[in-house]
């Protein structure tokens, strides 16, 4: 039996969806392309180590984003580590706290000291303005996370980056196929890494990319991605093993023949939502630059708890409890994390910033395992715990007042 609005679960019904709907589904080309390939793949007998699919994956990104280099990996953290050893960045790297725990992780991991930085209340993306006082004899470079997919204030960052001497790389895990002042991303600062983890819009799989324009330092990515060979029997670096294999190299280019497909879904379902959330005080969906190329893969809710009586933690509860599995996303900030929050137990204090966001957002489901249908309900369930919630502390107050 359809389930109407007024039997909802947190209203005393049952779930509004019978199944969960998820953040992050992955986004699926064209099947039959992608048997093909993988039979061509199986027929070849070629599954990794630079092999024709993940050749032609590395060109079409190059093509795509104008840049000289794109060096495919085995997922964006692994690209991210190599991109920062590759630029030989040391002792301190300054890096927003706001993002997902593998860009702090992947300096720590090598020992080199992540130095939180608060970001823009607007943008989300590490704010310029409170980079110069954290820069310290130590510091080697910057890290800006383009989150969301949208870009940082690249260039500020770019003039801090220069007068300092510092290297400027940026994570751009979700900022596939997105663009500032019409240049695409990919082709900003000493390098940039993408990931295309199967909870981003476009997949491959697990996987990754280091893009850049400059050759000396896309051929020693290459060097340290393959254990530093160089030929058979010579290794001239010290590597690992960063390679992208075929069955993903042919995933990626399988999912690129239908990456505007995914974008159009995106951006339709994100206008469903702007639509259903209207006029909803004490609720923002964060906005994109429709004049730019954005791939609209998350959809952000930022709660003000200040004007509705619903907090967002409550939100994401009731949400859940339909069977709608909203997530905080990037909730509690890396330097609440471990080793950061033992390393530095008082990072929090110059970042007020990163503390209020963690406390406020929530990433909605989006992609193309929803449509118009389920984000309407969502939405309405949204609507009717902010009403609930007015009413009941409306309630309260009267009762106070009495
Ligand atoms: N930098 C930034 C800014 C990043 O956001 C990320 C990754 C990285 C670097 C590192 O890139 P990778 O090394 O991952 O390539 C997820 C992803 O694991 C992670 O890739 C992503 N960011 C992060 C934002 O989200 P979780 O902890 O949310 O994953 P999980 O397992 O809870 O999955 C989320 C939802 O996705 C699930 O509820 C169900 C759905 N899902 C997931 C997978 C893997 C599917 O439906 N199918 C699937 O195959 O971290």
């Amino acid at each position: 039996m359809k389930k109407t609005i007024n039997d909802l679960a947190f209203l005393g019904g049952s779930p509004a969806f019978n199944e969960p709907l998820h953040v992050g589904r992955p986004n699926l080309g064209d099947r039959e392309q992608l048997f093909k390939r993988i039979n061509d793949m199986l027929d070849r007998k070629w599954l990794s180590n630079n092999g024709p699919y993940v050749r032609e994956f590395e060109q079409r990104i190059a093509d795509m984003m104008g840049v000289r280099n794109c060096i495919a990996m085995c997922n964006g953290t692994v690209a991210l580590e190599i991109a920062i050893r590759s630029l030989e960045l040391k002792g301190e790297v300054i890096v927003p706290s706001f993002t997902f725990v593998a860009t702090a992780h992947a300096l720590q991991w090598q020992e080199i000291t992540p130095v939180f930085c608060d970001v823009h209340p607007q943008s989300h993306t590490i704010d310029p303005a409170c980079i110069e006082k954290m820069i310290t004899p130590r510091t080697t470079g910057i890290i800006g996370v383009h989150l969301w997919g949208r870009p940082c204030d690249i260039e500020p960052l770019e003039q801090i980056a220069a007068s300092h001497n510092l290297k400027l790389l940026f994570d751009a895990a979700h900022a596939f196929s997105c663009s500032h002042k019409g240049r695409m991303i990919g082709s900003f600062g000493n390098a940039e890494v993408f990931s295309f983890h199967p909870t981003k819009f476009f997949n491959t799989g697990e996987g990754g990319a280091i893009v850049t324009n400059d050759d000396v330092l896309a051929s020693k990515i290459r060097l340290m991605k393959n254990f530093g060979f160089s030929g058979y029997d010579n290794v001239v670096y010290i590597g690992t093993n960063g390679k992208m294999g075929e069955f993903s190299g042919l995933m990626g280019v399988t999912n690129l023949e239908s990456l505007d497909e995914f974008v159009a879904v995106n951006h339709q379902n994100y206008k469903f939502y702007e639509e259903g959330l209207r006029g909803l005080e004490g609720l923002k969906l964060i906005k994109y630059d429709h004049a730019e190329k954005c791939n609209y893969q998350y959809v952000v809710l930022e709660v003000d708890e200040a004007v509705l009586p619903v907090t967002r933690d409550k939100l994401i509860e009731i949400l859940r409890a339909e069977n709608v599995l909203a997530r905080r996303y990037f909730y509690p900030g890396c330097h609440r994390m471990e080793p950061y929050r033992s390393y530095f137990p008082h990072a929090g204090l110059v970042l007020p910033e990163t503390e209020r966001l963690a406390g406020r957002v929530l990433s909605l489901p989006t992609g193309t395992a929803v449509g118009q249908e389920e984000i309407t309900t969502i939405c309405q369930i949204i609507r009717l715990a902010v009403l609930n919630s007015h009413e009941a502390s409306g309630a309260l107050s009267k009762h106070a007042a009495g």
